[in-house]
């Protein structure tokens, strides 16, 4: 299996409850590396760009204020098979749809709150990491 990056939110509700450490804790004893990662307050141009392909779903708004009602973490993670891993780490979107011991099962409040974002192929995992994050911000 190759080695490769995938891209990493840890929302507000996380934020918030200082759950930083315990998401980041979670991701590392899943496999993956943390190569770059800020702690940022995003815009609405940024909340609503990133989330552009729900732009025509009803929580689309509402995704977009809860995504700037506090600070975030975005991360680049590295790791084999990174995308799939992360995303079995992070659990199901519903928090009470989650297996236990995944992220959102564990630390989530919502499906709204819920704790991360993961990017869901290599290639959007690509293009969200080139949104947030200069080539030379990741160091491997
Ligand atoms: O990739 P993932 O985060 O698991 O779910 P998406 O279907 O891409 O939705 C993005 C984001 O939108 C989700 O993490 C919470 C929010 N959301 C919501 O508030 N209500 C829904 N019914 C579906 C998604
Ligand atoms: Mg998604």
């Amino acid at each position: 299996m190759a080695v490769t990056r995938t891209f990493s939110i840890i929302k507000p509700d996380a934020t918030r409850r200082n759950l930083t450490g315990a998401v980041t804790k979670m991701l590392e004893e899943a496999g993956l590396r943390v190569v770059a990662s800020k702690r940022i307050r995003m815009t609405k141009e940024q909340a609503e760009g990133f989330y552009g392909v729900h732009r025509e779903r009803p929580f689309f708004n509402d995704l977009v204020t809860f995504m700037m009602s506090g600070p975030v973490v975005v991360q680049v993670l590295e790791g084999e098979d990174a995308v799939k891993r992360n995303r079995d780490v992070m659990g199901a979107t519903n928090p009470a749809n989650a297996e236990p011991g995944t992220i959102r099962k564990e630390l989530a409040e919502s499906i709204e709150a819920n704790s991360v974002h993961g990017s869901d192929s290599d290639e959007n995992a690509a293009t969200e990491i080139a949104f947030f994050f200069k080539p030379e911000e990741i160091v491997g």
